[in-house]
């Protein structure tokens, strides 16, 4: 069976998107991985289609009711984990994107207005993600995030060169400057050392350059990383590599 992905939106055309282009979209159109995009209005019952309600207590905003998004929910409830889309939800994190991607697949629900009436969430145990800490109109680009993070780790979507690389000595560094050919454009040259041939010292110019852009740019992981180097030296006794 193949990875399935349900996303309820109040703007189903937004779907697929970019998910339709480039890696995920080869996977798609290659069975790896389904994409089913739900308008959350097709499960309003009143003339008026309404999906939302004033907040008890008062306030700014509305909030969206309780029967419709449940109803939504209960459409493709199969065992598949039930995912609230909402920037107070936890952070998306690579082993959250390992641990969805590992399973069959995942059930979206992307939030519009201020938010869903809480007592769903606790009654079809969501999971709430962000996917940072910034302010986005709606959830439907975190959830095309979310998918595009999932859908590059399923089996055959993407390259075995590619893939095996990934977690290697570079756990928590940012990448190391990339160069390709002229060797001089517009006057700019390259570290002569990544032309020297001198394999040895090519690893340790680019090891250096992305310890010291992960220590400008990311105290947070610059901190994990000397966690994951210290930890290696107690296990092995050595510090290389
Ligand atoms: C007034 C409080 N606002 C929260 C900061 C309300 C609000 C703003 C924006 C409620 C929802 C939204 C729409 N955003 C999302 O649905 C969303 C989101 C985001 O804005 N940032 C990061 N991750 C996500 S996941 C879903």
């Amino acid at each position: 069976m193949s990875w399935r992905a349900t996303v309820l939106t109040l703007f189903p055309e937004m779907f697929p998107g970019p998910l339709g282009q480039s890696l995920a979209g080869r996977g798609l159109e290659r069975g790896i991985w389904s994409l089913q995009a739900d308008d959350i209005r097709a499960h309003t019952t009143d003339r008026h289609r309404t999906v939302d309600d004033t907040p008890f207590g008062g306030g700014a905003g509305m909030v969206m009711r309780p029967d419709i998004a449940d109803a939504a929910l209960a459409a493709h409830a199969d065992g598949r984990p039930a995912i609230y889309l909402t920037p107070r939800g936890r952070p998306l994190t690579q082993s959250a994107v390992r641990r969805l991607a590992g399973g069959p697949g995942v059930v979206l629900f992307c939030g519009r207005y201020e938010g869903i009436d809480q007592r769903v969430i606790e009654a079809r145990n969501l999971e709430e993600i962000s996917v940072g800490d910034y302010v986005l109109s709606g959830g439907e680009p975190a959830a095309m995030i979310l998918l595009d993070a999932c859908v590059r780790l399923l089996p055959g979507v993407m390259g075995a060169a590619e893939s095996a690389e990934d977690e290697s000595f570079s756990t928590h560094l940012l990448e190391y400057p990339h160069y390709t050919r002229p060797a001089e454009w517009q006057g700019r040259g390259v570290p002569p050392v990544l032309l020297s041939g001198h394999h040895a010292a090519v690893a340790a110019w680019r090891r250096a350059e992305a310890e010291r852009i992960t220590q400008e740019r990311r105290p947070d992981l610059w901190a994990l990383h000397q966690s994951d180097l210290r930890a290696r030296t107690v296990v092995t006794g050595r510090t290389a590599p």
